[in-house]
């Protein structure tokens, strides 16, 4: 078990941040000194064979080693090896686990859905595509502390709801996968932004837009009714799995997937009724 851990640089550092955290230990008061820097859980919380990733900005690093309250372990680990980002392994002497102190957040993670804009009416004769609207999402983050990707999937229900399809309604997007062209889910941000994901600061808005063609082989059959379209962002990009299909983005599999790394689940999707079809 470990309590501290200490580090000796080369030559003076600074911005001393926690990228990773040992499991189960609270957020460490964090010094430096000149060519020194500290970390100090204040409890006994590294547990043999945890990790830990520090970044600092400055020097490299010369040696590092674990102490507990103070004391120091075996074994220092090397010098020498100068890099920004150093990771360390804990490997004090194993003792019989004791009850660790309850995790704190580390970081905040909240990426939104700001709004949706898209095309009110759609006027369709059988199989004769509209496309004369613009279907715009804008994506951002509101309460995260750093950047974050940030990906977003959007939805084409059609009128009458995917399970019948009445009308025979589907979209056709620029640049869609056929995968995505089969499910009617498409990776937005790839469409409008033309990356799988953004990079998105603290408070930063991007607005995703493409024009696609609305189309029913029975217009007729669904005149008055539109389709519903959601949108789903997804920090960290890493849910599209669970994500890319009509099914998942409807049944609540989607926002389970999506929601586990969400620190605020209330804006992570947004459904809207539109276009309305008239049919011709
Ligand atoms: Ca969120
Ligand atoms: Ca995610
Ligand atoms: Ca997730």
């Amino acid at each position: 078990m470990a309590s501290d851990f200490h580090m000796e640089f080369f030559g003076p550092v600074s911005n001393v941040t926690v990228d990773s955290n040992p499991p189960g230990c609270p957020q460490p008061l964090i010094s430096t000194s000149g060519n020194t820097a500290g970390l100090d859980w204040q409890v006994d919380c590294v547990d043999p064979g945890e990790s830990l990733t520090v970044r600092v900005t400055g020097a490299g690093l010369e040696c590092a080693y674990w102490t507990r309250f103070g004391v120091p372990l075996q074994p220092y680990f090397g010098c020498g090896t100068p890099t920004p980002t150093t990771t360390v392994t804990a490997t004090p002497a194993p003792v019989t686990p004791t009850s660790s102190a309850s995790p704190t957040p580390v970081q905040v993670h909240d990426a939104a859905v700001v709004r949706m804009k898209g095309p009110k009416y759609v006027d369709l004769s059988p199989g004769v595509p509209d496309s004369s609207g613009t279907t715009t999402v804008i994506v951002g983050k509101s309460f995260s502390d750093h950047a974050d990707d940030v990906s977003v999937d959007l939805a084409f229900d059609p009128p009458g709801g995917f399970g019948s399809n009445p009308g025979g309604c589907s979209v056709v997007v620029p640049g869609a996968t056929p995968a995505e062209q089969a499910n009617q889910v498409f990776n937005w941000t790839r469409i409008g932004a033309g990356t799988p994901f953004v990079n998105l600061l603290p408070g930063q808005k991007v607005t995703l837009s493409a024009n696609p063609q609305f189309v029913c082989t029975n217009p007729a059959a669904v005149n008055g009714l539109n389709w519903t379209l959601k949108a789903v962002a997804d920090v960290h990009a890493d849910d599209s799995a669970s994500c890319d299909t009509l099914g998942e983005v409807f049944n609540g599999a989607c926002a389970t997937a999506v929601n586990d790394d969400d620190t605020n689940d209330a804006n992570n999707s947004m459904v809207r009724g539109f276009p309305i079809v008239r049919a011709h």
